[in-house]
């Protein structure tokens, strides 16, 4: 029986999800909600292991596409389904969407592949909201070279990046109850005061 919320962010590299998840964070705990942070690629040991290689080992997008819902069945089984099961809530930076964005949307990987793996590996379980940093590419590139070394990933052109954009837009579109779409080339605050008046409506 699930009482806890599982809330996923997605977005372009350099969009601003880390720095909103610790404001949600915050803004949950003051509301009294245990709170377990994540991410995928990752969340388990396994997870992190699979992590390293689809950061910097190049392959096959069939490989790449199994080795993310391989990290996910395993993240879902070990850390989001018993948190989810004890009431808490759990923040999850990328989930699902992301491989339709990065592996169908920019790299033309089969959607009906993914699908298959989705239903294999989630049966049925979604997120209950998703938020949707939208942010151009241009812009976030500049946020990155600011702020570190770019990894398998970040190296990608403006055009895969409007790719994955578009993509994640397209899918914001297709299930408007689940995703929360927010301008992310506003400032950080602006940003926090919308993401956490919205949140107000998911206690
Ligand atoms: N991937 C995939 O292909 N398929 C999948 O199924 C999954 C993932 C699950 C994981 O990388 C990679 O895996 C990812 C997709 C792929 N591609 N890449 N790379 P990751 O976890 O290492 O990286 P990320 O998820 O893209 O996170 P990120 O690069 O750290 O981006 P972010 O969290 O959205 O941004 P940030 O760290 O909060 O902010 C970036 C910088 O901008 C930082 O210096 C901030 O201080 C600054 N910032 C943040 N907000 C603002 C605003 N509002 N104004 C100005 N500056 C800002």
């Amino acid at each position: 029986m699930v009482r806890g919320k599982f809330i996923t962010f997605e977005g372009i590299d350099g969009a601003g999800k880390t720095t909103q998840i610790e404001a949600l964070h915050r803004f949950l705990l003051d509301h009294g909600i245990e709170v377990v942070r994540t991410r995928e690629p990752g969340g388990t040991p396994l997870g992190e292991k699979i992590r390293a290689m689809l950061l910097n080992d190049e392959m096959d997008v069939t490989a790449e596409t199994l080795l993310f819902f391989a990290s996910r069945a395993q993240h879902i089984r070990d850390v989001i389904l018993p948190a989810l099961e004890r009431g808490a809530w759990v923040l999850s930076d990328r989930f699902t969407d992301a491989t339709y964005a990065y592996q169908v949307g920019a790299k033309g990987y089969e959607a009906e592949y993914v699908l298959q793996l989705e239903a294999i590996v989630q049966k049925g379980f979604q997120p209950n909201k998703t938020v949707l940093f939208d942010l151009d590419p241009q812009t976030a590139a500049r946020r990155l070279a600011l702020s570190r070394t770019a990894d398998r990933f970040e190296t990608q052109d403006c055009d895969f990046f409007t790719r994955v954009r578009k993509a994640y837009l397209a899918r914001a579109a297709a299930s408007p109850e689940r995703f929360f779409v927010l301008d992310a080339g506003q400032t950080p605050e602006a940003i926090t005061a919308q993401l956490l008046d919205e949140a107000k409506g998911w206690l």
